[in-house]
């Protein structure tokens, strides 16, 4: 008999992983199993939308930092709980799933792991942020038939884009996933990944179908789509722009110069992390990425009542500063359409 995950059974997880229940959350989840959901589908179909929910909460500020790491904590349980129980003989080829250099969203990766592990792959987890060189010594070792990279944050596409030549240059295909990877897993294809799936279901069809012992195949789009080195000449000027964008932030609300060292140290990192989002959107070329960032970046800010005129003031100095870099100007400009009540200004 088999069964599904209802919206009752969501909420009664989120409160069981809201609340740290590790004890009460295992046994919810294998009872659930033994009631005839599938792991697969309590991963996919429970945990997994638990945890952007959890996203969700935390964006809004209904929960903190530690609520958010204590339930991502009860979820690495669960889903280790659920892998001890059911664990079908291997009977397909060796996948190899890693997150990318400095990725360390190593539960979305295993969510996926296990998935294609219940489907009969043999799978070896090498979890968060895998340097490029100790990957492709691992592969040398140990021969997989695919390398699964993940990536959840899109500032690691560089990160990605430099693991995925590394494993096809000893001849590994790669299926990229992973949020980061943009709508559909689109930034995977243009990094010249060999397949790329946006979902742990989609992922299942693609290895299904992928001839074992394929050899990597270069795609052209691998590089072809660096069209300028902007995105490393606006890195390099990272610093430079953060701290023109606190001075001016420091002039447009005088409480600034007030600010306690951990504060000044928050809002850098955050002006320091539109610079690299912004960089991002420029290496994969699609405005696409900086302008979901600045929306997603504005709910953020939002709910912990700071202005949205803030993101549009540091957008604005962004924009001044990088006056000879046009494609960088454009993504700003897309990206200030997006905050509310924001300047609409011409590129
Ligand atoms: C838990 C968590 C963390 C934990 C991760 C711990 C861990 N062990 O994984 C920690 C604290 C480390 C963390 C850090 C950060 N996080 Co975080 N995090 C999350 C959260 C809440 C849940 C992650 C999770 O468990 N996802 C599980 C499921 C939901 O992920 P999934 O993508 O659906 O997974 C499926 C597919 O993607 C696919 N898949 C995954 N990998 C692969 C690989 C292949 C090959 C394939 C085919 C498929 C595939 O299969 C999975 C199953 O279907 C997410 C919210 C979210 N929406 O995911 C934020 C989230 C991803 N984090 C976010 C942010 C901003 C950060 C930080 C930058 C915060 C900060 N200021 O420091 C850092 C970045 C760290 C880094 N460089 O990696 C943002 C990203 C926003 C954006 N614009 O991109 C999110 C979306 C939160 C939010 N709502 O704003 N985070």
């Amino acid at each position: 008999m088999t069964a599904a995950v209802t919206t009752e059974h969501r909420e009664h997880y989120l409160a069981l992983v809201g609340h740290g229940d590790e004890a009460a959350a295992v046994d919810y989840a294998l009872g659930l199993a033994e009631c005839g959901v599938s792991p697969r589908d309590l991963v996919l179909d429970l945990i997994g939308p638990t945890q952007r929910r959890i996203g969700d909460l935390w964006a809004r500020d209904e929960w903190s930092v530690a609520q958010e790491h204590a339930a991502t904590h009860v979820s690495e349980q669960v889903v280790a709980a659920l892998a001890a129980r059911h664990r079908p003989r291997p009977d397909r080829g060796v996948v190899v799933v890693a997150c990318v250099d400095g990725e360390w969203h190593a539960l979305p990766a295993r969510l996926f792991a296990e998935v294609i592990r219940w489907d009969g792959w043999d799978v070896r987890f090498l979890g968060a942020s895998v340097p490029g060189p100790h990957l492709v010594s691992y592969l040398h070792r140990h021969g997989p038939d695919v390398v699964a990279v993940s990536c959840s944050v899109p500032t690691r596409l560089t990160s990605a884009h430099r693991v995925i030549q590394a494993v096809q240059d000893v001849g590994v295909p790669v299926l990229a996933g992973g949020g980061g990877f943009g709508p559909g897993a689109r930034w995977g294809t243009k990094l010249g990944a060999d397949r790329v799936a946006a979902d742990g279901r989609a992922a299942l069809e693609v290895l299904r179908s992928w001839p074992l012992r394929a050899v990597a195949e270069v795609s052209p789009l691998r590089d072809s789509f660096v069209s300028d080195d902007e995105h490393v000449l606006v890195v390099k000027r990272g610093a430079q722009l953060v701290a023109v964008a606190m001075d001016r932030l420091a002039d447009r609300f005088p409480a600034v110069h007030g600010y306690t060292a951990a504060q000044r140290e928050a809002t850098e990192y955050d002006l320091g992390q539109i610079v690299e989002f912004l960089c991002a959107g420029l290496f994969v070329d699609d405005v696409e990425l900086f302008r979901a960032f600045v929306s997603w970046l504005c709910v953020v800010l939002a709910s912990r009542r700071v202005p949205p005129e803030t993101v549009d003031l540091v957008l604005d100095v962004y924009h001044d500063e990088l006056f000879d870099f046009p494609r960088a100007r454009a993504h700003l400009v897309a990206g200030r359409r997006q905050v509310p009540a924001g300047r609409q200004v011409a590129a």
